[in-house]
């Protein structure tokens, strides 16, 4: 008699989950790690919609948009400058470790790994990850909100400025070199995300709530394209159901578990 789906998964401690997990992984040649907010938790950056996040204290229409930009520029620039100070001493985790070490692993061996991330602050290419597709973009660079000319490093300016610092090519606004809701993502960096997801074996979703587009729909694509899913977040998310193996643990612990298994 087969073992009742809802106990064996409830019975399926974290260890069993890894193994379940590592079992696919180690098989794979080519992997995308997407990676959310819970990523850069365990590095005390905040996420967004667990309980106390960042959109539980503030209203994205008020700081994360370009009408919010034109109705007060002032007031995102200082909100991104207030994110970026508390970021400051951030450092990569033990689990944006082990995605770097993953990374060496697999090129050593004809392999690739490719981390798409929706996070902003630079964790992962801190950890040492060289394949990394930072798809909304990175707080601590600049744009100019009128000419779109790159602004240079953000924190050049923050000491000083209250209100966002002028473009050097056309005296516009400067603004965080960030993806707001209602903007396009980059191009460039979807076109790599998306040429990565569709060629990958193995799909690890990591830290993401799944409910922010056009990323929450790329684990679907790779699904599409006979990808394995696999999802690392403490707590259930849409794409739970289309995973195969789900490790019910935080990035910190369950990354260096999985890739230790993966050796
Ligand atoms: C677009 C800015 C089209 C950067 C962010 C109505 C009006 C306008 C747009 C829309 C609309 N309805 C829908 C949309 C589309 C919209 C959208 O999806 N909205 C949702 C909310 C309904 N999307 C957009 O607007 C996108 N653009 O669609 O453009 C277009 C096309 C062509 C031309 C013009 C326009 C742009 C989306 C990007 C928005 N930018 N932030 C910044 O300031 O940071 S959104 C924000 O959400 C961040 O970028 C974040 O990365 C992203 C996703 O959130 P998560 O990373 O998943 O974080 P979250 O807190 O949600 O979840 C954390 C998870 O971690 C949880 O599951 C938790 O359990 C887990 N966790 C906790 N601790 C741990 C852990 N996991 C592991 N370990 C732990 N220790
Ligand atoms: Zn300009």
């Amino acid at each position: 008699m087969q073992p009742n789906p809802s106990l064996r998964s409830a019975v399926a401690t974290e260890d069993v989950q890894i193994a379940a997990a590592a079992h696919v992984l180690v098989r794979a040649r080519r992997v995308v790690v997407l990676t959310g907010a819970g990523m850069s938790a365990e590095s005390g950056i905040p996420t967004f919609r667990d309980a106390g996040g960042i959109w539980s204290m503030f209203d994205p229409d008020e700081v994360a948009t370009p009408r919010a930009f034109e109705r007060d520029a002032g007031k995102v620039w200082r909100w991104y400058a207030e994110r970026r100070r508390s970021m400051a001493g951030a450092r990569p985790n033990a689990g944006h470790v082990a995605l770097a070490a993953l990374e060496a692993r697999f090129a050593a061996r004809g392999g690739s790994v490719t981390v798409v991330t929706q996070n902003i602050d630079g964790l992962h290419r801190a950890a040492g990850s060289r394949n990394v597709v930072a798809v909304h973009g990175d707080i601590h660079r600049t744009r100019c909100f009128d000419c779109r000319a790159d602004g240079g490093e953000a924190g050049a300016h923050d000491a000083s400025t209250v209100a966002p610092p002028r473009c050097p090519a056309c005296g516009g606004r400067l603004r965080p070199d960030v993806v707001w809701f209602g903007e396009a993502l980059p191009m460039a960096a979807v076109g790599r995300a998306l040429r990565a997801i569709r060629a990958c074996d193995v799909l690890v979703s990591v830290g993401t709530s799944g409910e922010v587009e056009p990323v929450a729909s790329f684990p679907l694509l790779a699904l599409e394209h006979r990808a394995v899913l696999i999802e690392i977040n403490p707590a259930p998310t849409p794409l739970s159901a289309h995973a195969e193996h789900v490790v019910r643990a935080g990035a910190a612990t369950a990354l260096p578990a999985l890739v230790e298994a993966c050796a």
